[in-house]
């Protein structure tokens, strides 16, 4: 088995990963993501016990037991580029090891949900609703530095670039499919499901408009008219799309979850975003169970 280089899988002096500040022994196999460092104690709160915590950078780590199941609590920061970073290194922390920097023969596979906020594109899905995606649109270009053939759905893709007249320029976007599993077993009729944008900016790249005129300005209502078989474009965030993707190439499950804090159709944002994240927040450990 070959041997990864000191350069491409860095190592702390205490032996834990370079950005995450984490050991193999600190993690569950059940992983939440949050983009929020202070989101990861809104979860933990509600663990009977806490066994480990950390912090550096944006990545704030939680490891401990709720009802019985060990979960780990991670905070990503925003963005698809933080996601390569969180993504990469917590299966580098199951699937190498670290004494002989060697890919493990026998892969491990986490279960990863993301907590997120995120802007409705629906009147119908309206602040402080709930919303699951049963597949995400890149349009961020992250996960482009990787072989994507097997994972990516190209239908969708063609279908999304032809509806919104998609400038190249701005990179092709990519489609992914959420874990069919988790989508499953997360489905109620206390959250919507739909099709999510992830973006890799939160004014221009969401065609929020302040002061600097942007390069489509009628991008969003062709989003928002934008269907597959059913399935609307409902919602635009910052992470999913890359999430769905890392999490396929490299044989984890995952599921994006989001709070509704915004609806850019009718230009209102949540009077309390924090008890709407609360709710979300019970939901997933309720499922997470279940
Ligand atoms: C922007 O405000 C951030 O909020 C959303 C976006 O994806 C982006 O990260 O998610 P989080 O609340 O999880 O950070
Ligand atoms: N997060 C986003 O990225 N966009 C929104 O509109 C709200 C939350």
């Amino acid at each position: 088995m070959q041997k990864i280089k000191d350069s491409e899988l860095i190592l702390n002096p205490d032996g834990s990963v370079y950005h995450l500040n984490l050991k193999p022994q600190d993690i569950a196999n059940d992983i939440i993501f949050v983009g929020d460092q202070d989101r990861v104690a809104s979860i933990t709160k509600y663990f009977d016990s806490i066994e480990f915590s950390t912090q550096k950078r944006e990545f704030k780590t939680e490891t401990g037991i709720y009802k019985g199941k060990r979960i780990t609590v991670i905070s990503t920061g925003i963005g698809p580029d933080n996601i390569d970073i969180v993504l990469n290194e917590l299966d580098a922390l199951v699937n190498i090891d670290f004494a002989t920097k060697t890919v493990k023969p026998n892969l491990t596979s986490l279960n990863i949900v993301r907590v997120g906020t995120s802007g409705s594109l629906q009147t119908a899905i309206p602040v402080d609703s709930l919303l699951m995606s049963a597949f995400a649109i890149g349009t961020d270009n992250m996960l482009r530095s990787y072989e994507l053939q097997n994972i990516q759905n190209q239908s969708i893709e063609k279908a999304f670039v032809n509806h919104t007249n998609w400038d190249l320029s701005k990179g092709l976007p990519y489609v992914i499919s959420a874990d069919n599993d988790l989508l499953k077993k997360f489905q109620s009729d206390r959250i919507f499901e739909g099709i999510t944008i992830t973006a890799p900016g939160f004014y221009g790249a969401q065609g929020r408009i302040l002061r600097l005129p942007l390069q489509d300005a009628f991008l969003n209502d062709k989003i928002d008219s934008f269907a597959y078989k059913g399935l609307k474009a409902t919602n635009l965030e910052m992470e999913t799309a890359a999430i769905y993707g890392l999490a396929k190439l490299l044989g984890h499950r995952a599921l994006s979850l989001n709070a509704i804090v915004a609806n850019r159709k009718n230009g209102t944002f949540s009077a309390d975003p924090y008890k709407t994240i609360d709710a979300l927040i019970c939901f997933t450990l309720d499922r997470i169970l279940a």
